[in-house]
């Protein structure tokens, strides 16, 4: 099976991207042919994305995702921007899909709130280029936080609609969503998703200090009542706030609630804030110790770019000999 995914480095990474789209790609990657990239390309549809800052960034996720334990030895690390067969086929793609199902996504109508009239026109066509990323691999399998589900379904629209028009070139992927950690929500509203571009006290950088992992959980809302119970209906925040305990604890949600019965908000976040720092420590100080040889970095992304883009450039001269572009 080939397994595909990526992050955005529109900042740095938060416990939300880790345990929703990383952490399946550690197990994944053991046994499948993987490819996991940068996507910077994604990362300049927001506006503070650009600069000295996306190259930062850039590297530091490629750092993050070595010390979370991604191997270059076994699965494929690049950076988006590096191969514009990406961006080719994305144009391609954008001819095969209405505007109408752009305009329908979720996240686009999301973004349209946030940004109104002044919105660019990349947020629209995201999907066009993502469906490329996935497709241009022939990936099977798109490990995703649950907010990019919709996005894959329409990746399989759009491989289905090509292959119907032009013939058989692409698989149909599908999403594989975590069983829990898909949708982390944010600490200071917990009807929202955790999102890095959303005020930092709303999320849990994954390289957080951590004094700052402390007073974040402190502050984090919490529900009416002081009981430590699971109820995303009556209480979304303790909720959240339990699926981050069990996530790095690995106890389960009940043993949890045990475990806090009758000791209130205070204490249970106490012991949360210290079990984030103790589970973080050692992949930040990994992280650090890779940012120190930045070539090194750079030269494991250029040899994952080499052997990707040769098969990105088979698909798109498969592509477009099916269209009758010609090549
Ligand atoms: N809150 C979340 N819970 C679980 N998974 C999440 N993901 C994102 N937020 C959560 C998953 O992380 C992967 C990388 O996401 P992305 O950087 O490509 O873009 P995103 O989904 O838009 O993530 P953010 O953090 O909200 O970034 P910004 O603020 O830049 O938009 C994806 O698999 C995503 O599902």
């Amino acid at each position: 099976m080939r397994v595909l995914s990526g992050v955005r480095p529109t900042s740095l990474l938060h416990i939300g991207n880790y345990f929703g789209a990383i952490s399946q790609w550690l197990q994944m990657q053991e046994k499948h042919d993987c490819f996991f990239f940068i996507a910077d390309l994604h990362a300049i549809t927001e506006p503070t994305s650009y600069g000295p800052i996306l190259a930062d960034n850039t590297l530091d996720v490629a750092a993050s995702y070595i010390a979370a334990g991604l191997n270059p030895k076994k699965c494929l690390l690049y950076v988006q921007s590096d191969i514009p067969e990406h961006t080719e086929l994305a144009w391609i793609f954008s001819t095969l899909i209405p505007l109408g199902e752009l305009e329908r996504m979720t996240q686009y109508k999301d973004l349209q709130k946030k940004y109104g009239s002044s919105i660019n026109a990349g947020l629209l066509t995201y999907p066009a280029l993502m469906a490329a990323d996935i497709l241009i691999y022939k990936a099977n399998a798109v490990p995703v936080g649950e907010d990019q589900q919709q996005h894959v379904e329409l990746t399989r629209t759009i491989a289905r609609k090509f292959n119907s028009k032009f013939g058989k070139v692409f698989p149909e992927p599908i999403a594989i969503i975590a069983k829990s950690g898909a949708r982390l929500k944010s600490l200071t509203d917990p009807s929202k998703k955790m999102s890095k571009s959303d005020p930092s006290q709303s999320y849990i950088g994954i390289f957080d200090a951590p004094q700052v992992i402390k007073e974040k959980i402190m502050r984090a809302t919490t529900d009416s009542g002081s009981e430590i119970k699971f109820d995303e209906k009556n209480k979304p925040a303790i909720s959240n706030l339990l699926t981050i305990y069990h996530l790095f604890s690995q106890m389960t949600v009940s043993s949890i609630e045990q475990k806090f019965k009758g000791k209130g908000y205070a204490s249970f976040k106490t012991a949360l804030a210290d079990l984030i720092i103790e589970k973080l420590q050692p992949l930040q100080e990994k992280q650090k110790q890779l940012l120190k040889n930045k070539e090194k970095l750079v030269s494991i992304l250029n040899a994952g770019t080499k052997k990707a883009r040769l098969i990105a450039q088979k698909t798109l001269k498969e592509v477009k000999r099916k269209i009758g572009l010609i090549v």
